[in-house]
C-alpha cells in the first residue's frame, strides 16, 4: 500500500478560523476500467493535471474487446460512429476496414490509441477491485485489489467506477458445470490463442445477442455444432461489408456531421425514429418500409423503425409478424423455423442481435438446434450435455450464457461506506437509488460512468457524454478546494421518478431480459427493475449540460 500523506488543500488565510483540513490519498482520482470510457477518462483528466490512476484487470486496454474475443465478435454499431471522438488525428489516422467491425480490429484500435497517446502509464493491469470502504472521517475511497494473488490498497478522494454494463459474465446455473473433461469458455473469458473446430464437436448453450455472432461463425468449420437453446431471440440482418476508399475518405470528411448526428438522437446511433406510426401507414407502406429496413445495414430496423413499434403492442405485433415472416423464409425446415421464431417477447422489446447469415446455419448439416423447453437440461457430463432424452457428446462446450447487466459489476465489489450503507445490499431489490445515474446516493465521491439510470445505445457515445459531465464537477471540486459530494436525497427521488416515468411506455419494460435486470442465474435477479434511462440520450444531455452550466448546484459539496 503507497503511503497516504496530508497536504494543504483548503485555502488558509492568517486569521480566518482553522478549517478541518482534509488528508489527501494516494491519488486525486482512481479509475476503474481501461475500456472504451477508461481511455477517455485519461484523455480528460491528464488536462486537468490531477494525480490519477487507472486500474483494470485484464492484462492490456480494451475492456469488453479485451475480453470478448469469442469467433464472430464485432460491433453492431457503426465503426465510424463507435471510436473516440477527442482526437482529430486519431479520426485521420485510423482506417476502420470495415462498416461493423471485427473484435481484433476493434481491439487494434484501442492499442493503437493508448500507444498514441502513451496511455498506459497511467495505468496498472491486471488489478481486480475487490473492495470499496468509503471512510467518512478522512473523506477518502480505500480501494482494495487483488494483484495476482496479492492485496494491493490504495485510498483516492473520487472513486470513479467505469466497469462497463456488461462486464459480469454469467455462468449458468446447471448440475455438473465445471465437470466437462474438455475445453470449455464462457463467451466473455475467450482464450487468445485461435481454435480449430474442423475436427471438434462443438455446442453451445445460449442464444442471445453473443450466441448468434458465435454459432454463426463456428458453424462455418465446425465438425458438428450442437446449439442448446431456451428462448430464441429476435434477430436482423446487420449487412456488414469492407469499407472501399472511396467510403473512408467520405466518412473522414464527414465526422463531425457523424458525431453531430449520434448526439441528436434518442440512442446515440445513426438510426433515429422515424415520427410516422405503423398503426397509421397503409399495409403497403408499411411492408415496403420494412423491407426497406430489413435490408440495410445496422440497427435502423430496431431503433430507426415507426415511432409507435416499441410502445405499441399492436403495432408491435405487426412488425414481429413481418421478423417472423423473413424466418421463415429462411430456415428450410419449417418445424426448426417454428423453435427460432420467439414466442414470449415481440421484436425489439430486448436488445436486438444483428446477424450475419444466422438462420441459414439450421439449414446446415453439421448443425443441430436443442429445444432445450422440450429436452431440459439435467446436467453438463464429463462427455458433454445431458438433456433429458439424451447425452449430447462434445468436443468443447461453450457457455455464451450473457452477463449480470448493469448493477451486476457493482455487486461483484464489496462497496461499502463507514456509515454502514453496503451498495449491493442497498441495490438488491427495487430501483437503485441514484442522481442522474452518476451518483448513488449514500455513497459521496463516487462518481459512475454508464452506471444504472444513464442513457445507453452506442456506448463510447454514451459514456463520452457521462465523462463530458463528470470530468468538469471533477474540476469544480479541485478548483474549489471542495473534499466531498454527494447527491441531493430530493433529487436522487426526483430523478428516479423520472427515470420510472420514461420507462413507464415502452413494452421493453415489461420484457425479462438483462436490460431490465433480470437474470436466472443469480439470486434474486429475477424481478423487471428499470435500469436504464430511456428519455433518451438527446435530453439526458440536455438535463446533465443544464447542471453542469447552473455550477452543479445539484450536489451537495463542501
Ligand atoms: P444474453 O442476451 O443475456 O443471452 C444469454 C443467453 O444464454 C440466452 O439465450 C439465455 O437464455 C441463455 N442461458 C442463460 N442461462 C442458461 C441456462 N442455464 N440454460 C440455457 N440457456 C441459458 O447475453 P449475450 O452475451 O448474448 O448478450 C449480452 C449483450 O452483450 C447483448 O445484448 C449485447 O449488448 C452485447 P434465456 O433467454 O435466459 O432463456
Amino acid at each position: 500500500m503507497a503511503a497516504t500523506h496530508t497536504i494543504d488543500r483548503a485555502p488558509q488565510t492568517a486569521g480566518a478560523p482553522m478549517q478541518k483540513v482534509q488528508p489527501q490519498g494516494d491519488y486525486d482520482v482512481i479509475v476503474i476500467g481501461a475500456g472504451m470510457s477508461g481511455l477517455y477518462l485519461i484523455h480528460r483528466l491528464r488536462q486537468l493535471g490531477l494525480n490519477f490512476r487507472v486500474f483494470d484487470n485484464g492484462s492490456d486496454v480494451g475492456g469488453t474487446w479485451y475480453w470478448n474475443r469469442y469467433p464472430g465478435a464485432r460491433f453492431d454499431s457503426e465503426s465510424w460512429s463507435y471510436g473516440f471522438a477527442f482526437s482529430k488525428e486519431v479520426l485521420q489516422e485510423w482506417n476502420w476496414r470495415e462498416h461493423f467491425s471485427a473484435q481484433p480490429d476493434t481491439l487494434a484500435y484501442m492499442e493503437f490509441v493508448a500507444d498514441k497517446f502513451d496511455m498506459r502509464r497511467d495505468i496498472q493491469f491486471s488489478s481486480d477491485l475487490t473492495a470499496a470502504y468509503w471512510d467518512e472521517e478522512t473523506r477518502l475511497w480505500r480501494l482494495t485489489f487483488n494483484v495476482g494473488g496479492k492485496t494491493e490498497e490504495y485510498t483516492t478522494r473520487l472513486f470513479i467506477p467505469a466497469l462497463g454494463p456488461l462486464s459480469a459474465h454469467v455462468m449458468p446455473v446447471i448440475e455438473g458445470v465445471g465437470s466437462f473433461k474438455g475445453p470449455a469458455f464462457h463467451t466473455a473469458r475467450w482464450p487468445k490463442e485461435p481454435i480449430d473446430f474442423s475436427d471438434k464437436r462443438v455446442g453451445i448453450i445460449g442464444t442471445g445477442a453473443t450466441a448468434i455472432q458465435a454459432i454463426t461463425e463456428i458453424a462455418k468449420t465446425a465438425k458438428h455444432l450442437t446449439v442448446f437453446q431456451r428462448n430464441p431471440n429476435w434477430a436482423a440482418p446487420l449487412h456488414n461489408r469492407v469499407i472501399t476508399s472511396e467510403e473512408q475518405q467520405d466518412i473522414k470528411a464527414r465526422y463531425e456531421e457523424i458525431y453531430a448526428r449520434c448526439r441528436n438522437t434518442a440512442t446515440c446511433f445513426i438510426h433515429n425514429a422515424d415520427p410516422r406510426k405503423a398503426l397509421e401507414t397503409s399495409p403497403e407502406e408499411r411492408e415496403a418500409f420494412w423491407e426497406k429496413l430489413y435490408s440495410e445495414p445496422g440497427f435502423g430496423i430496431w431503433v430507426g423503425n415507426f415511432s409507435d413499434v416499441l410502445i405499441d403492442k399492436e403495432a408491435n405485433k405487426l412488425l414481429s409478424d413481418f421478423m417472423e415472416k423473413k424466418i421463415r423464409g429462411r430456415v428450410k425446415d419449417q418445424r426448426i423455423a417454428d423453435l427460432l421464431i420467439p414466442k414470449n417477447h415481440g421484436f425489439g422489446t430486448r436488445r436486438v442481435p444483428l446477424e450475419s447469415g444466422y438462420f441459414e446455419v439450421y439449414n446446415q448439416d453439421n448443425v443441430q438446434l436443442v429445444d432445450l423447453n422440450a429436452t431440459p437440461i439435467e446436467r453438463i457430463t464429463p462427455a458433454g450435455v445431458k438433456c433429458s432424452d439424451q447425452e449430447h457428446e462434445l468436443d468443447l462446450l461453450i457457455y455464451a450464457t450473457g452477463f449480470d447487466g448493469v448493477t451486476g459489476p457493482y455487486d461483484r465489489i464489496d462497496i461499502r461506506t463507514s456509515t454502514g450503507r453496503v451498495l449491493r445490499d442497498d441495490w438488491a431489490e427495487g430501483l437503485p437509488r441514484t442522481y442522474l445515474g452518476v451518483q448513488a446516493e449514500g455513497y459521496p465521491n463516487m462518481l459512475m460512468v454508464l452506471g444504472p439510470h444513464t442513457a445507453r445505445g452506442n456506448i463510447p457515445r454514451n459514456s463520452e457524454q457521462i465523462i463530458d459531465f463528470v470530468v468538469p464537477l471533477v474540476k469544480h471540486l479541485f478548483d474549489n478546494g471542495l473534499t466531498r459530494v454527494e447527491p441531493r436525497p430530493e433529487l436522487v427521488d426526483e430523478w428516479g421518478e423520472h427515470v420510472e416515468k420514461a420507462a413507464a411506455p415502452l413494452l421493453a419494460s415489461q420484457v425479462k431480459s438483462w436490460q431490465t435486470g433480470v437474470n436466472r442465474n443469480v439470486a434474486g435477479r429475477d424481478v423487471l427493475r428499470v435500469l436504464g434511462y430511456n428519455g433518451s440520450a438527446k435530453k439526458y444531455r440536455r438535463i446533465t449540460e443544464g447542471v453542469a452550466e447552473g455550477g452543479f448546484k445539484e450536489f451537495k459539496m463542501e
